[in-house]
């Protein structure tokens, strides 16, 4: 007989390389002693610290799988996965933080962009000296952002962004503004910009009072007539494999992410019941708490080997976009579902910051939201196995 472990029952830790694990050891660390100690009281009073992107670019947890020439660590996907499930145990807002700056800023300047373009923020975004944005939504273009509005006129010695995002994760603390827009030089195709703070008639003003990932500032990107230079704009991409492209690799990380989040209320509901008597046992003895425990248990070691496997196939080149979906809309979907159900577990403890399992759910509710809903991730899906297109 091999040996169970409750809490790796597929034995995930042998499946990981020694740098892997180093790697996640740097961001269990980093996430338990700097970022756990003060989440309550960030979520509670909505405070987003812009030092923790310092603090992260220091231990090399920013662009990881990029090449070291930028400052990176060019580690492997599967280690990106495990850098975001050990952030994302602690807060998803924090990890948001993370994979924006990692996948949706860092990948498209690097990917898309020209060697100067690199040299020029690549090192700085790695070392947390700039914060990075991603603006692809808009007010009326959520889902389908085909429908964008905003456009890039082109001027003598470069082009005229005009429009607005919306929902822009780090917006009004970011120095560089990775935005997507319609370009009527270039067939209407839709091209990528990076603009940097203090442009003028740009600005990123704060969303408030979100009852959701409450420690990640969100806000919109307002551009007035914003005048970039032709070294603005990203050369080497042109539609919206562009800004898909990055998602991919997002989604990929955040189906990491919700698995930490999910872990982190499985134990937090399992020790609860354990520590909790009612008529004469504890909670844990009874079971209608042990079969949620086994079905938390289930979907969890399910969706890290999926999770794992897709991280393999990305490093081996072999990634496709509806693998992604799979990943990302299932283990979003169980980690959401998981930590409602770990905060009834908690009775009216639960309901409480210091027990974290609703804020848990109140972020999950964002997670399962943004980079393609779970709707939108089982159209994708269901296109793929039909070839009918379902969106309209
Ligand atoms: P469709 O016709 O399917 O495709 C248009 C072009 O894009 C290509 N493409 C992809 N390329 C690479 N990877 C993918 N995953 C791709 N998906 C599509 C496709 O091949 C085609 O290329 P080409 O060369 O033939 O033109 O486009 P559609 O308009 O029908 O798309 C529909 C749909 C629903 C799939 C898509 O629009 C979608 O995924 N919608 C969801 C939008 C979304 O995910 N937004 C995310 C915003 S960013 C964000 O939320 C960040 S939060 C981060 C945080 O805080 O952590
Ligand atoms: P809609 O597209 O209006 O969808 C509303 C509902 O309709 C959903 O349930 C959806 O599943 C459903 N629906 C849509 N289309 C169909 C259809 N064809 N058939 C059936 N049902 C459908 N965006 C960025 O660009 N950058 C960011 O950094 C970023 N960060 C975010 C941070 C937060 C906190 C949040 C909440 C969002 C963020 N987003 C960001 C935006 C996010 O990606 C969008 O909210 C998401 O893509 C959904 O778009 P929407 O909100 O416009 O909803």
């Amino acid at each position: 007989r091999g040996a169970f472990r409750w809490d790796d029952p597929f034995l995930l830790e042998d499946q990981l390389s020694d740098e892997e694990r180093l790697i996640r050891d740097t961001a269990r660390d980093f996430a338990q002693e700097r970022l756990l100690p003060g989440i309550v009281e960030a979520y509670a009073e909505e405070k987003t610290d812009r030092g923790l992107f310092n603090a992260m670019g220091e231990l090399g947890l920013l662009g990881v799988t990029l090449p070291e020439e930028y400052g990176c660590a060019g580690a492997s996907y599967v280690a990106y996965g495990l850098v975001a499930r050990e952030v994302e145990r602690v807060d998803s807002g924090y990890r948001s933080m993370m994979s924006v700056q990692s996948s949706l800023v860092m990948y498209p300047i690097y990917a898309y962009g020209d060697e100067a373009q690199r040299k020029a923020y690549l090192p700085k975004l790695a070392s947390g000296e700039f914060v990075g944005c991603f603006g692809l939504t808009e007010p009326d273009a959520g889902s389908d952002p085909a429908g964008m509005k905003t456009r890039a006129e082109k001027i003598d010695g470069g082009y005229r962004l005009s429009g607005a995002k919306t929902w822009i994760s780090n917006a009004p603390i970011a120095d560089v503004f990775v935005v997507w827009a319609k370009s009527p030089a270039h067939d209407n195709q839709i091209r990528g910009f990076v603009l940097e703070k203090g442009m003028k008639g740009l600005s990123a003003p704060k969303i408030k009072g979100k009852l959701s990932l409450r420690a990640s500032v969100t806000g919109e990107i307002v551009m007035d007539g914003v005048e970039v230079p032709e070294s603005a704009l990203l050369p080497n991409v042109s539609g919206l494999k562009g800004p898909f492209g990055c998602l991919n690799r997002a989604r990929y990380g955040i189906s990491w992410g919700a698995m930490g989040a999910a872990e982190d209320c499985w134990h937090r509901a399992r020790q609860y019941t354990l520590d909790r008597t009612q008529f004469g046992r504890p909670l844990a003895q009874t079971q209608l708490v042990q079969k949620k425990l086994a079905d938390m248990q289930t979907e969890i070691a399910l969706g890290l080997q999926a999770s794992l496997r897709v991280g393999r196939l990305f490093d081996e080149g072999r990634i496709a976009p509806e693998m992604i979906s799979i990943v990302k809309r299932n283990n979003c979907g169980k980690a959401l579902d998981i930590a409602r159900i770990a905060r009834d577990m908690h009775g009216g403890n639960g309901i409480m910051g210091e027990y974290h399992v609703m804020r848990h759910a109140q972020n999950l509710e964002t997670v399962n939201t943004y980079e393609g809903t779970h709707d939108v991730h089982a159209l994708i899906l269901g296109r793929a196995q039909t070839g009918l297109q379902a969106f309209f």
